[in-house]
């Protein structure tokens, strides 16, 4: 091991691994900690590792800039997270025929050709839409207001970036789940691009279109529900009370809000894959075989919960 106090490294490399990174942007509280782990793990392991960290803002085009710059340094390694699922396919050709191995990390690609990415590490997406529609089913009898019937639950979805592997897959896990359950409907469903002006914009208009018809907020990540939050309580309802939220991420700013009591579920995704991203490129330079999925293990917060376990929350 190269010998310095904070080396972190796993194993000694005779020179240091450059690994480009290609970020989507700046969008939600998840990204923000995404951006903070995977840079503070580079700091952690900076005596085998060079991170050259590009920010896409929100744009393919900026990722497919980045990745071909990257090609062209002849970085060691190449990891990104892709803002969207379709068009990889020529720009990660070149990477491969420059022999330059991928890394997928948080969002999956659609490519034909399996071969152009190596592992693909993050989050069940469409678990956790199955997540986040169970605690509804199972708790909304609980904790809906009480002259709001069961006989029709209207639900309203703030979908995530279009596209998106996280936004497409925790749309078809959490339908996944309600079509056993015909009494609860979804009314509307628009996205909000998982950004908290996003989600005010959408349930603004959401509740101009249904008003208090609305009983349920689903929004695909927190930062979508907290800005839905405040359009609710500019409309004059109470968020968590008239209108249940369940939403996904865990961020901090959910454990607050579930707090204040505005908030009723998140169901936890984690952004911490800065560890495990270095672990793999370290074992890849090994030749190391690595695995070719490798899935976060996460749970579910509902409310009650949020108090106790506000503090220990790292993101
Ligand atoms: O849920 C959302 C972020 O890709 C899992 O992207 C990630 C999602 C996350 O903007 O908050």
């Amino acid at each position: 091991l190269i010998q310095s106090a904070e080396a972190q490294c796993k194993y000694q490399h005779e020179k240091k691994i450059i690994m480009g990174f290609s970020q989507i942007g700046a969008e939600s509280a998840w990204r923000a900690a995404n951006t903070d782990s995977i840079k503070a793990e580079a700091e952690k392991r900076k005596d085998c590792f060079e991170l050259k960290f590009s920010d896409a803002q929100q744009k393919q085009e900026n990722q497919i800039k980045a990745i071909r710059s990257f090609i062209a340094q002849g970085v060691d390694v190449i990891a990104f997270s892709p803002v969207v699922e379709s068009g990889w396919e020529p720009v990660l050709q070149e990477a491969k025929k420059a022999g330059i191995p991928v890394i997928l990390s948080d969002r999956a690609v659609d490519v034909q050709d399996e071969s152009l990415w190596v592992t693909f590490m993050g989050s069940d997406f469409v678990e956790e839409g199955r997540r986040s529609a169970k605690w509804l089913v199972e708790n909304y009898e609980k904790v809906k207001r009480e002259d709001k019937s069961m006989d029709e639950v209207n639900i309203v979805e703030l979908v995530g970036t279009v596209g998106s592997a996280p936004a497409n897959d925790r749309y078809e896990g959490f339908r996944e789940v309600l079509k056993d359950y015909p009494n609860f409907k979804i009314l509307a469903t628009q996205s909000a691009d998982f950004t908290r002006a996003g989600g005010k914009q959408v349930m603004e208009a959401f509740l101009k279109a249904h008003g208090d018809k609305i009983d349920v907020v689903y929004g695909h990540n927190d930062d979508s529900a907290l800005g839905a939050i405040q359009a609710i309580e500019e409309a004059g309802f109470k968020p968590g009370k008239d209108i249940i939220i369940v939403s996904i991420d865990a961020v901090r700013g959910a454990f607050e809000a579930m707090v204040e009591g505005k908030l009723n579920c998140t169901v936890e995704c984690s952004p911490l894959l800065g560890p495990q991203m270095f672990d793999a490129a370290e074992d890849l330079m090994q030749g190391k075989k690595i695995p070719r999925r490798i899935v976060t293990q996460e749970g579910v917060f509902p409310m009650e919960v949020a108090e106790e376990v506000l503090p220990t929350r790292k993101y």
